[in-house]
This record gives structure tokens, sequence and C-alpha cells, in this order.
């Protein structure tokens, strides 16, 4: 009954109804620099035919390690339109076009920089713990805003292998997030067919097995940085910069 006659109503037809209505929530649109320059709804964002023109959004990257140094993975569920199925690092996202998650305070007369790093941080940290409770089900006590590091910024663009129609197009904040072992986990499986915690060494079996098909994202962040992080889980502050890495 909301339909657009925007001639890309195809593109959702036959898709799983919850993530159908996720895609009218708004993504925070951006310039080459990260600057917001305007929403656009995540179905908008993520239509490769707007991505070809160069629309660009910002997304959230969440690697969360336990005491033991073990990374949790997902497999995105099946009803995912982009990217189903895929195995991935443990929560992605958008932050949304909203005061708390652009990092400022929205009240009149407010001098908050929209354009301000930290601000930015701030915001993306209070979207991933929104969606480790959306996605996995861990609340918020077990994932405080507090225990998130920020290291850098990732701009990639990847076609979602399965569909000429959709794809990612981001500057994607990289959070870590170490927590304790036993750390509540009630996965949605709306969004997540299956998790598991897997060391280096277990990730890197994962990789040579042909039937397991990995994100495009979670691939170029394991070849550029995920194993000097994992590392040095307990120095990590050497990798952060203000950078916005293409990759
Ligand atoms: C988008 O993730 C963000 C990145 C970094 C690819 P997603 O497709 O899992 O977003 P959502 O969970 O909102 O559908
Ligand atoms: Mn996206």
């Amino acid at each position: 009954s909301s339909s657009e006659s925007s001639g890309d109503d195809d593109a959702l037809s036959g898709h799983d109804s919850e993530q159908i209505k996720l895609m009218d929530e708004l993504c925070i649109v951006l310039d080459n620099d990260d600057r917001p320059v305007g929403a656009g709804t995540k179905k908008t964002c993520h239509l490769l035919s707007n991505i070809n023109e160069g629309l660009l959004h910002r997304a959230f990257s969440v690697f969360l390690f336990n005491e033991d140094g073990k990374l949790l993975l997902q497999q995105r569920a099946d009803e995912k339109i982009t990217f189903p199925a895929m195995w991935t690092n443990t929560c992605c996202s958008h932050p949304l076009c909203v005061p708390s998650e652009l990092g400022v305070s929205g009240e009149p007369g407010s001098t908050d920089d929209i354009n301000s790093l930290a601000n930015a941080v701030q915001g993306a940290k209070v979207a991933a713990q929104r969606k480790l409770e959306h996605e996995l089900g861990i609340p918020a006590g077990d994932a405080p805003l507090a225990d998130f590091t920020y290291l850098t910024r990732i701009h990639y663009k990847s076609a979602s292998a399965d569909s000429k129609q959709w794809g990612e197009h981001e500057i994607d904040y990289i959070l870590i997030l170490k927590t304790k072992n036993d750390i509540t986990i009630d996965a949605n499986y709306n969004e997540v067919k299956d998790y598991k915690y897997v060391t280096a060494e277990e990730l890197n079996t994962m990789f040579t097995d042909d039937s397991l098909v990995f994100t495009p994202w979670f691939k170029l962040i394991c070849q550029t940085f995920l194993f000097k992080w994992w590392s040095n889980l307990d120095s990590l502050a050497q990798f952060k910069d203000d950078e916005i890495h293409r990759l």
C-alpha cells in the first residue's frame, strides 16, 4: 500500500516482508570525505543503479572478540536482500539519519559539528549497540558503548553477487568490541542463520572450504587489516587513525 512508483518496485518483490520493511530505514548519505549530505532510504542507498551514479552512505562493522581472543562470526540469513547466506564479521549495519546516530544532540541551537569524526564515531557506536541487540540478541549491558574501540574507516564498493540490482557503497566505521566469554546471544533468525566463535586458525580453515561464501567487505578487511588487529588485541591503539582507507 505504501509502494512508491520509483520504477524499482520489482527489486523488492518476492523478498521477505520483515526485510522489505527495513528498506525504509533512513541511512546517512555522504560525500567522498564522509560529510553527511542528506538522508536516503536503505533501498535507495543499496540499488546498484544509484551506487553506479556515485551514491555513498555510512556504515559500521563490529568485530567482537571474547576473552579467549575468539572472533564471533555470523552467517547472514537467507532472508537478507543483500548478500544472503554469506559468512561475515559479528555485525554490520548503518547508523540511521537521526541525531543519536549522527552523534549530535539534536537540540535547537546546538553547535555540535555534524562533520566531526569524534561525533560520527559516537553515533556509529550507538548504532552498533542497537544492531547487536537486534541481530544477535546481545543486551546493551553486554556491549556498553565505552567498550567499543574505534579503529579506522574503510571506503569500498561491491555488487551483491547473486543480483544485478543490489550492492554496497559505504564508508565503514570499524569497531572492535572485547567482551566476556559468557555474554548472552539470542539470534534473530530473520537476520542471522548461524553464528560461531573462531580462532584465527579456524577462520583460515573456513576460507579453504569451497562450500562457504564470505561477504566482500569481510574478505577485504581480512586481506588488509584483520589479522594484524587480531594478534594485537591488547594494544589496538597503535592501529587507530583518522584516515579513510579506499579499498
Ligand atoms: C551493511 O550491513 C553494512 C556493511 C558494513 C556491509 P547489513 O547489510 O548487514 O545491514 P543491515 O543489517 O542493516 O541489513
Ligand atoms: Mn550499506
